[in-house]
């Protein structure tokens, strides 16, 4: 008898295990991406530093022709980013080694442009040696970005050049240790008249192959990553990992921007979007945007546009003229990181059962239940021929939650095109749609309104190969507050939405932080002087509440008038709203009546928010006390990167100007048009 029962043990185990065996993983699909392109998808969130000469002059786009002595941080300390970074989550850091002013900050050889002339460390310092080292230190990877554009370099514009530049890439790849990724940046704002360079891609490719192996190369179209498209932080809700890149090539010639964002549905290679954004409005410190860091709910939208849609978030963190980074920013960074904690605190699926519609001959080696054992390599999959499945989670009491993570096993390629989210109603007995999207890919975040349910289900609408997924997560996050939006017209009126019900604003005017016990808005007012105005959302239960909003105003444009164009439409240009657009013909200048004499430290003009508008990119200023004898301010100003970052652009003033008239004269745009954008000019006053 016993022996009976071991024979049929044994025979009924080694079918079972024959079973599992003989079931062949999918084949990959696609193309696939290399070891170290999936180790780089891993990364998930690191961070740009933004620094060099254009840290201590307030520009974008240095000339190349700064004194290597401005750069000079009076307490620069690497350890401090690391640690920052560390503690924000971050998997590693990569510096600006050269922009595009040229300026190095390692004594190249290849260079006179560099620390080694600045005074900084009488000469001796060497800012990629302290970072590389402080990386290691904090166990976080290390990436250089290297402009190709040098507006310093004599050679740049010659075929030496190219050598030059290898010659740097050699240095900074063979001289700091392991390099994660290396930056291509692909602008190059020479203009029509300006130095052209054909650059020798397949030498840099080979130069930095040379020296680091595994290292991922980012440029518009890759080899490793590519570029999102946009610098405000959102990849395409659509988002392959798949590009041509055939014909293209990095900066002028790259492949349209939203192919950038969204990727080539079936594209040929397999170049996955990394997407970088600032923490500030622009890429280097400036004191002037100390206030303008962006705010825990702008850098939560942009995590979940990012990683949440299949890309990597590159979050640049600029340190400031100390060398350090600003409190500001690193406290908006620990913010970030405990609300994402808080946001994937309490994993529900982990307690849930699951089941799918179909499993890849009906095997325990690709069955559900390995979405959920957190083992990256054990995944899901149907048989060869079956294209769309379910998989339904079920939890033995109701559940409430508002996300769930879906993450496809891209070593064998991406192949999901189509999914949807339902939701077991159980009072009408049927299921409901909670959300649906195209691709997944490495991982998709969904976020949506709390549902609370006892089943939920992952339908697999689409796809082009049977799908592999390895992981799914579902968890109840805190809901947020949005902040109120303050607003004043061109009468000074001030007008503060309440995106929120069951909520009321407070704010002041005083410069004191808003509360429950300050001034609750009912409705607008006037506010024609200087000065800050705070606000915040408070929920009625008192229990939630906002991030603060501040905004920074001067005195109200109520007696400006516009002397030209004489059009209705360009009024827009100075009625307050930033986001309401003048469009201009392009001969057209802006002649602005303040209706009396300002001292004016600076003007700003803010363009219209898309990389596709026709915004100012060069221009001549003018003031004048009576309109008819007109001081040039800026001859030929130009804003630099507003193509791909349009955001508000400041023209300081070298010293206090007394004017009544501004004229501004456009002469380059940032993108050919009919008519060019204008949101708004505005001065701050002395
Ligand atoms: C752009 C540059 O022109 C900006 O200055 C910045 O470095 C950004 C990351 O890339 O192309």
């Amino acid at each position: 008898m016993i022996n009976r029962f071991f024979i049929s043990l044994v025979i009924f185990y080694s079918l079972f295990l024959g079973a599992c065996g003989s079931v062949a993983p999918p084949e990959p699909f696609g193309p696939v991406p290399t070891i170290s392109q999936l180790e780089w998808q891993k990364m998930e969130y690191y961070m740009f530093i933004h620094f060099g000469p254009n840290t201590f002059t307030d520009k974008e786009w240095g000339d190349g022709k700064e004194d290597p002595e401005v750069f000079a941080p009076t307490d620069l300390d690497c350890r401090q980013w690391a640690a920052i970074a560390k503690a924000a989550g971050m998997s590693g850091i990569i510096i600006t080694a050269k922009h595009h002013d040229g300026f190095c900050l390692w004594p190249s050889l290849y260079s006179s442009h560099t620390v080694r002339e600045s005074n900084w460390k009488e000469g001796r310092g060497d800012v990629l040696k302290e970072l590389s080292e402080a990386c290691h230190e904090f166990d976080l990877k290390f990436g250089v970005y290297l402009s190709p554009w040098d507006r310093n370099h004599l050679d740049y514009g010659t075929p030496e050049y190219n050598q030059v530049f290898a010659n740097t890439l050699t240095e900074v790849l063979s001289g700091y240790g392991p390099v994660f990724e290396q930056w291509f940046d692909g602008a190059n704002g020479e203009g029509e008249k300006g130095r052209k360079q054909d650059y020798d891609w397949e030498l840099f490719h080979k130069t930095v192959y040379k020296h680091q192996p595994q290292a991922i190369i980012f440029s518009d179209i890759g080899l490793g990553c590519r570029w999102i498209g946009n610098e405000y932080g959102f990849a395409g809700e659509t988002n392959w990992s798949r590009l041509n890149v055939k014909g293209f090539q990095p900066g002028r010639n790259a492949p349209p921007m939203d192919t950038l964002n969204q990727g080539n549905h079936l594209g040929a290679e397999w170049i996955p979007g990394e997407t970088d954004v600032s923490i500030r409005p622009g890429w280097f410190y400036s004191p002037s945007s100390d206030d303008k860091v962006k705010s825990l709910n702008q850098l939560l939208d942009i995590y979940y546009a990012s990683v949440g849609r299949n890309s990597n978030l590159l979050l640049n963190v600029p340190p400031d003229r100390r060398g350090k980074i600003h409190p500001n920013d690193s406290t908006r960074l620990m913010e970030l990181k405990s609300a994402l904690d808080q946001d994937f605190i309490h994993n529900l699926a982990k307690s849930a059962s699951i089941k799918a519609s179909s499993t890849r001959g009906k095997s325990r080696k690709f069955n559900a239940d390995n979405l959920l054992d957190g083992n990256y390599d054990s995944f899901w999959a149907t048989d060869d021929e079956v294209f769309t499945a379910s998989i339904t989670l079920g939890f033995k009491q109701n559940r409430t939650f508002n996300r769930i993570i879906l993450q496809e096993y891209i070593p064998l390629g991406q192949r999901i095109a189509g999914f949807n989210l339902e939701y077991w109603d159980d009072s009408l007995k049927k299921w409901n749609l909670i959300s649906a999207g195209t691709t997944i890919g490495y991982k998709r975040i969904l976020r949506f309104p709390a549902v609370n349910c006892g089943r939920i289900r992952v339908n697999i609408t689409k796809s082009h190969a049977c799908p592999v997924l390895n992981n799914i997560e579902i968890y109840n996050a805190p809901e947020s507050i949005s902040m109120p939006i303050i607003s004043r017209n061109k009468d000074g009126f001030v007008s503060i939405l309440n995106k929120e019900n069951e909520a009321s604003v407070f704010y002041t005017t005083d410069g004191t932080e808003p509360g429950i016990t300050s001034q609750k808005y009912t409705h607008g007012f006037s506010f024609l002087e200087r000065g800050v105005i705070k606000a915040i959302t408070i929920s009625n239960n008192g229990l939630n509440s906002s991030e603060v909003n501040s905004i920074q105003f001067d005195i109200a444009p109520v007696k400006w008038n516009l002397l030209a164009p004489l059009t209705a439409e360009a009024i827009k240009a100075i009625d307050g709203i930033p986001h309401s657009i003048a469009y201009l013909k392009p001969q057209e200048s802006l002649i602005i009546d303040f209706g009396e004499n300002l001292f004016i430290n600076e003007l700003i003009y803010y363009p219209e928010n898309s990389e596709s508008a026709s915004n100012i990119l060069v221009y001549d200023l003018y003031l004048s006390v009576d309109g008819i004898k007109w001081e040039l301010i800026k001859h030929h100003g130009s804003f630099d990167n507003i193509k791909n970052n349009p955001v508000l652009q400041r023209i300081k003033l070298n010293s206090t100007v007394k004017a009544r008239f501004l004229k501004m004269d456009p002469v380059e745009f940032s993108n050919a048009g009919d008519l060019y954008s204008i949101g708004e000019v505005t001065v701050v006053t002395h």
